[in-house]
């Protein structure tokens, strides 16, 4: 134990501390200064930097022996507080620089060490700045941050006042398409946002600590369990296998009825066989984590190795075993039929491309490792606090294998560092609930980023081959499509991720003719898991890389070839539906002149000759809103004595389900000229909010978004009197109304039927067609993005800030399925700079959107989604501009410098 006098954010503090032990769990686990966040826990991502004597400091890889006596240290909650806001936490709140929020603490210390050396910097010097403190963000793109850090050095200079700054705030008339500031923005500039691990800190002391004992193999017969020296172990509570689950042990993958499976092959603790790497099979429980850890290492698991199937085509194999005994490995198949046969068409028409294509197993990556914990409340129900985006859909999954009537069951979303569509499948629901369900006791669990990385789901590699015919004037005629879909071993929305081949393969286009025929394939390699975009970026990436070979083949423009060949009046979508609304031409019409620039730039630069070759690729940008078919979502209102409280379980991500919410609410109630903040948001917790579905296939802006609105004027409805005015609550009261009213929404949708993929699946689409302009080092095959141009058209728009971050977070996530992220190899990817994951200097700076706001007939004040569009194709538009640079088309993800200096030799 060493003894350090410290000066922590102006205090004197004495702080006892073991010699090796860490800054970052001082600071957390015995100062509570939960501020500083750890991420990765390997000096990787910046969440949890502090400043120590003046320097940016990684608390997280600090050992506390190398803390000098007398140190000076700043956290984010020495930086400034909600009523003395430091210029940084401002500018990061007007510059909508909080998403999620987990980097945010890291990046303002970052920032305030920068500006206290520096208060004039450029922006080049703020990337160079934050790139070699090592902050990542994974929510906004970094551009909104830069932005931020340069408001903060004009405030720090004097040359904008703060009041400037809030005066340029909507008043409060109408907050849609303003630049109003979320809701938990000042909680999240000021450290006080607290997220799983942080409220974990403040549990009971009762509370006990889980570790898991998981798989290191992929595939394998469990022969025996022993637990026997692990339960003698210090602090050990108990050790829990498949024995002690006191339900059926299985999660509901609420599989489709034409699913060969059941749906029920995920254990919550394996018991006969392991499926993939970091499948669970014991849960230690003890006093402390570091006692749980210490017994889990003493679990000793006799298995039995099988041949284990790391791709589709390997387990599709003739010779493959079943990976669930009973149930084939290919468990689900759909089709697309629309027009005519294809066959005898492409014989005759005059333009033919094919090509085989691959996206693969791309990583989330939030900064925020999965974390939750559960405890039974004073009516004996089962409360479990997660990163849930499907709240509703997860206790259902899960009730049964815990072994809890599903009515017992409540979820709760913790603040959320991000998820990306991860948890739209439960991880460690059905754990937590066994473990409290066991012990009757307060339980908590958390990941590392080891585990985050290697066992959560992932997005499901896509097989594709896929052919289009044009006739002779370049009119897409026919497309004939084939994909095979990798989800991993377990089913849990496999079957749905399968059927977007049929709705995204071709979207965006009038393809009169299609045939397809696409398969779910069960396999040993990470599980298939919702990622942003769910099956669209597989898809457009197929369809919009062969649109610009046909290109080439017929010797035209790729942008004019769209253009000839987008939605129009009359034409229908690739599952034989009306397109929601016509905005593709005219966005292709904003983007041509300056499409025509960046050519002529780049040819400029190309003519000069050397090693570097310039390009320009264009890709189109789409996905829908909702589940598909007549997807539901309910809210309420309830008038109260303080103004309106809202309530709805819109998950929030980080994305900005709180926004949405108010200003959605705000607008409806503008009647009654209700100011912002009289309006009380009640969000994501089972116990007191409706099922408003999960917050995935961007649906809840228009599904939850309709609901919050109905809601809102139900309530309106009841207050209002017959001379059009609206009584007050002590008219209400005294009326003796109720004062509370639930809205509920319902999409006018019919999900198409998965033989043939014909129907009408969505409410509201997003549509953006993008721009990349790209630099491509002929001697190393690095590709560096100079800039993007995204046309966007998302209906009316509710939050600028939200969807300008949206865009931002989205497309830089597509940079990185593009060039560098990966989730194959389980030695090598298995950090998030392993994984690929975009740091600042791999983004550029220059990224532009441009927005057409067409109004959706279905969506709440003509307004569509956000979340994943901007993740639908864009790597499909820098692939193009690599082709258009140096010739070379690469159509296996992701496109490694080795991969592009391969293709360029040959
Ligand atoms: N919005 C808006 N105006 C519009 C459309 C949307 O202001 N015309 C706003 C909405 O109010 C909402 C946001 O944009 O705050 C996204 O809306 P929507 O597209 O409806 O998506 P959801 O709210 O259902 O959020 C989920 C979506 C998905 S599916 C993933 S995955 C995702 C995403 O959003 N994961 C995210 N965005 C993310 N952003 C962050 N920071 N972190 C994630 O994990
Ligand atoms: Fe410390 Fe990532 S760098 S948590
Ligand atoms: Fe940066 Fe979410 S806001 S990681």
């Amino acid at each position: 134990m060493i003894k350090k006098n410290l000066t922590i954010n102006g205090v004197q503090r004495t702080v006892i501390a073991e010699a090796e032990g860490l800054l970052s769990d001082v600071l957390r686990k015995q100062l509570l200064l939960t501020g500083t966040k750890v991420g990765c826990g390997k000096g990787e991502c910046g969440a949890c930097s502090v400043i120590l004597n003046g320097k940016v400091v990684r608390s997280c890889i600090t050992r506390m022996k190398r803390v000098p006596d007398e140190a000076e240290i700043i956290t984010i909650e020495g930086v400034g507080d909600q009523k003395h806001l430091h210029p940084l936490q401002l500018a990061w709140m007007i510059h909508g620089a909080a998403q999620c929020g987990f980097c945010t603490p890291g990046f303002i210390v970052s920032a305030k060490a920068l500006l206290e050396s520096n208060n004039n910097p450029t922006r080049d010097d703020v990337r160079a700045w934050f790139q070699k403190n090592r902050n990542l963000c994974r929510c906004t793109g970094y551009k909104p941050l830069v932005d931020a850090v340069m408001e903060a050095a004009r405030l720090i200079r004097g040359e904008v006042t703060k009041e400037e700054l809030w005066s340029k705030l909507p008043k409060g008339e109408s907050l849609l398409g303003s630049k109003a500031i979320r809701p938990s923005a000042l909680a999240k500039v000021t450290g006080t946002w607290d997220f799983g691990a942080d409220l974990g800190l403040r549990l009971p002391e009762n509370t006990l600590h889980i570790k898991l004992v998981q798989a290191t193999v992929s595939h394998a017969n469990i022969l025996s369990i022993d637990t026997s020296e692990a339960e003698k172990m210090p602090g050990v509570y108990r050790v829990l296998t498949y024995k002690d689950v006191p339900g059926t042990n299985r999660i509901n993958g609420l599989a489709f009825p034409s699913n060969k499976g059941d749906g029920l092959e995920r254990p919550i603790l394996n018991d006969k066989k392991v499926f993939q790497f970091g499948d669970a099979i014991a849960m230690v429980l003890a006093d402390t984590p570091c006692q749980a850890e210490a017994a889990a290492a003493k679990v000793k698991v006799e298995l039995e190795e099988l041949p284990a199937y790391m791709s589709a085509p390997a387990a599709m194999a003739e010779d493959a075993i079943e990976i669930h005994p009973g149930t084939p490995n290919i468990y689900f198949e759909c089709s697309t039929i629309k027009g005519e046969d294809t066959k005898p068409l492409m014989d005759s028409l005059e333009y033919v491309v094919e090509d085989d294509s691959y996206v693969g197993r791309q990583p989330h990556l939030p900064l925020e490792p999965d974390v939750g914990f559960a405890y039974f409340n004073e009516d004996g129900k089962l409360v479990i606090h997660s990163k849930s985006v499907a709240l509703h859909f997860h206790a259902l999954m899960v009730a049964d294998g815990i072994g809890v009537p599903l009515e017992d069951v409540i979820i709760v979303q913790n603040p959320t560092g991000g998820t990306f569509g991860y948890k739209f499948s439960p991880t460690m629901e059905g754990l937590l609930g066994v473990a409290a369900l066991v012990t009757k006791r307060p339980v908590f669990l958390e990941f590392n980023m080891y585990q985050q990385i290697t066992y959560t789901g992932k997005r499901s590699p896509f097989f594709m081959h896929l052919k289009l015919g044009a006739d002779k004037s370049g009119k897409f005629t026919a497309l004939e499509t084939d994909w095979s879909v990798d989800h991993g071993p377990y089913c849990e929305f496999g079957d749905l991720v399968t059927t977007r081949g049929s709705q995204f393969m071709g979207a965006g286009y009038n393809i009169p003719n299609i045939r397809g025929n696409g398969r779910t394939v069960a396999t040993n390699h990470a599980w298939g898991s919702a990622f942003r975009g769910y099956g669209s970026p597989q898809s457009l990436f197929a369809s919009e890389v062969l649109v610009d070979k046909l290109a080439k083949r017929m010797g035209v423009d790729p942008l004019e070839l769209r253009y000839m060949n987008v939605y129009r009046e009359g034409d229908k979508t690739p599952t034989g539906c009306d397109p929601d609304v016509i905005c593709l031409p005219s966005m292709i019409e904003k983007l041509r002149p300056l499409y025509k620039t960046a050519k002529q730039n780049a040819a400029e630069k190309n003519a000069k000759g050397g090693d570097k070759k310039y390009g320009v690729g264009t890709s189109l940008l789409i996905y829908g809103c909702g589940l598909d078919g007549p997807d539901t979502s309910h809210a309420w209102a309830e008038l109260t004595k303080a103004g309106v409280t809202v309530g709805n379980s819109w998950e929030d991500h980080g994305q900005g389900a709180d926004m949405g919410t108010l200003t959605i609410a705000h607008e409806t109630l503008k009647p009654i000229g209700i100011a912002p903040e009289k309006i009380k948001l009640v969000m994501n917790d089972m116990e007191k909010t409706p099922n408003s579905g999960p917050a995935g296939g961007s649906r809840s802006n228009v599904v939850t978004g309709n609901a919050t609105r109905v809601a809102c004027e139900n309530l309106l409805a009841a207050m209002k009197k017959a001379d059009g005015t609206y009584m007050t609550y002590d008219e209400m009261v005294a009326a003796g109304k109720d004062l509370k009213y639930a809205g509920s929404w319902t999409a006018p949708c019919n999900a198409p039927d998965p033989k043939d993929g014909q129907g009408n699946p969505f409410p509201t689409y997003m549509y953006g067609v993008l721009m990349s302009e790209v630099e491509v080092d002929t001697t190393t095959g690095k590709t560096n993005i100079d800039k993007l141009t995204l046309i966007a058209d998302l209906g009316t728009i509710v939050n600028k800030l939200v969807v300008d971050g949206q865009m931002y977070g989205g497309l830089v996530q597509g940079i990185g399925l593009a060039l560098s992220e990966d989730f194959e190899d389980l030695k090598k990817h298995t950090t998030l700079t392993g994984c690929g994951i975009p740091q600042i200097k791999d983004v550029p700076d220059n990224i532009e959107i441009i927005y057409q706001e067409t109004k959706r007939p279905n969506g709440p004040y003509g307004a569509s989604g956000a979340g994943e569009m901007p993740l639908s194709a864009p790597h499909a538009s820098i692939i193009n501009a690599i082709y258009d640079a140096c010739g070379v088309q690469i159509t296996e993800l992701p496109a490694l410098p080795e991969k592009v200096l391969a293709a360029l030799k040959k």
